[in-house]
């Protein structure tokens, strides 16, 4: 059985951390895995992306195990190589990724998830920075993200105490998007990853692109480039068929284009 399972659907591509047994922790054959579905979910008949874990987990980082292990990869390599990669390609996909995060995410899992485009968890998943538990850092793009949703003195707690969060704690500090109850996680989740899949692709592209920048650029940098995102996006056949659409006062059927 593959390390990770992949199937497109209906515009959406599914993605799914399947190491259940060892709750979706990352080997290196699982993240390198992880990156070619990543790659082809830039196909043009992928809208959307949903990322998931099997089983109990979202996933609970690191494999521990391939670590100690000497004939293992070295670290360096485990983040430049492995999670690093990963990281630049989520944020860089010219879609959004929805990770469904079904239960514990920790260390390098959570990471994972929170650089997603829109995170969603079932009640009873749970958030560790788990790092400093076993003498790391955060990495997977936590310090970055980290302190820009949930700000600077909450996620020194988090990482330096190590402490798991519920997914309702998480949503309160701003680190995710919405908790579902565990009964219904998986239909909402794929719902708002449906509705995705039929929206203007395009201009959730440059949406991305543009709250992408705002971490990073200033003011007038940002408005400068919403100007040209705008001028994009309106360029685009999905902008013209949201405005007939309106007026002709039925549902767009946006096409991607
Ligand atoms: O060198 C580097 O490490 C660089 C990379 C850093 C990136 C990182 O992600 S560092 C952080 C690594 N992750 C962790 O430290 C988390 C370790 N796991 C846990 O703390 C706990 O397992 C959880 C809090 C995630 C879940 O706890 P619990 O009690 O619900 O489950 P469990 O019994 O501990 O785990 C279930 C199984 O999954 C178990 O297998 P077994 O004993 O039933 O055969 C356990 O060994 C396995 N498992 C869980 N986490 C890992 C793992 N196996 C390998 N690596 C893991 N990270």
């Amino acid at each position: 059985m593959s390390s990770i399972l992949f199937e497109i659907k209906d515009s959406i591509g599914f993605i799914t951390l399947n190491r259940p047994d060892k709750y979706n922790a990352f080997n290196r054959e699982m993240a390198l895995l992880l990156q070619d579905k990543l790659d082809e979910c830039k196909s043009k008949e992928i809208r959307c992306v949903y990322l998931t874990g099997a089983g109990k987990a979202f996933s609970a980082g690191q494999d521990l195990a391939e670590v100690a292990d000497p004939n293992g990869p070295k670290i360096t390599h485990i983040l430049s190589e492995h999670y690093n990669p990963i990281v630049r390609k989520i944020r860089k996909l010219s879609k959004p990724v929805v990770a469904a995060v079904n239960g514990v995410a920790a260390g390098a899992g959570a990471n994972i998830a929170i650089c997603c485009d829109i995170v969603v968890a079932t009640e009873s998943a749970t958030f560790i920075q788990a790092f400093s538990k076993i003498g790391l850092i955060p990495d997977s793009g936590g310090t970055f993200f980290l302190p820009r949703l949930i700000g600077l003195q909450k996620s020194l707690a988090l990482t330096m105490l190590g402490d798991k969060v519920t997914a309702t704690e998480a949503e309160q500090m701003g680190m995710l998007y919405k908790v579902f109850a565990d009964d219904v996680f998986k239909e909402q989740s794929f719902k708002i990853a449906e509705t995705l899949s039929q929206m203007p692709t395009k201009a959730l592209h440059y949406t991305k692109q543009a709250l992408n920048q705002a971490f990073i650029s200033g003011f007038e940098e940002q408005l400068h480039d919403e100007e040209l995102l705008q001028e994009r996006a309106s360029r685009t056949q999905d902008y013209k068929e949201g405005v007939l659409a309106f007026l002709e006062k039925r549902k767009p059927n946006f096409k991607g284009e």
